[in-house]
């Protein structure tokens, strides 16, 4: 399998529940290597742009509102197929359906908002591209 990087955001949720050293640690578990990991307050700009393909969603006010009402901690992930690995750790968009020991069933719920699901993943190698771009320069990456 190619080895790949991914974005992944531990959201705002997750940091307030105290749970980042724990997602951070399932992706060590699962063979993922942290490459790259920093501290961000989104705006309503930047979490506009971070999420623009949103932009016409009707949950996206609600979306910017909650990426912007508290830290939350962008990370590059590296390691053999980590695009799907990242999805698979994290589950289902909806906590309520993600299965038993993904980072949405076990740090989401209950959840009553479903922009409050714990973590962000790149869905395909050109948002990993654009999404990783977006968080970190070329020299945080080497
Ligand atoms: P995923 O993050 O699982 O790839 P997407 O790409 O469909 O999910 O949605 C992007 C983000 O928008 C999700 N992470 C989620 O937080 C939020 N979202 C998706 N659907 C809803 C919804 N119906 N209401 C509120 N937020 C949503």
């Amino acid at each position: 399998m190619t080895t790949e990087r991914t974005l992944s955001i531990i959201k705002p949720d997750a940091v307030k529940k105290n749970v980042l050293g724990q997602i951070l640690k399932r992706f060590e578990d699962a063979g993922l290597r942290v490459v790259a990991l920093k501290k961000v307050y989104l705006n309503e700009q930047t979490a506009g742009e971070f999420y623009a393909e949103h932009k016409e969603r009707p949950f996206f006010g609600e979306l910017v509102g909650f990426m912007t009402s508290g830290p939350c901690y962008p990370l590059v992930l590296e390691g053999a197929g980590a695009i799907l690995k990242n999805r698979e750790l994290m589950g289902a968009t909806n906590p309520t359906k993600a299965e038993p020991g993904t980072i949405r069933h076990d740090f989401a719920l209950p959840c009553t908002d479903l922009s409050a699901n714990a973590v962000h993943g790149s869905d395909s190698p050109e948002s990993a591209k654009r999404e990783i771009g977006f968080f970190f320069s070329a020299a945080e990456l080497a």
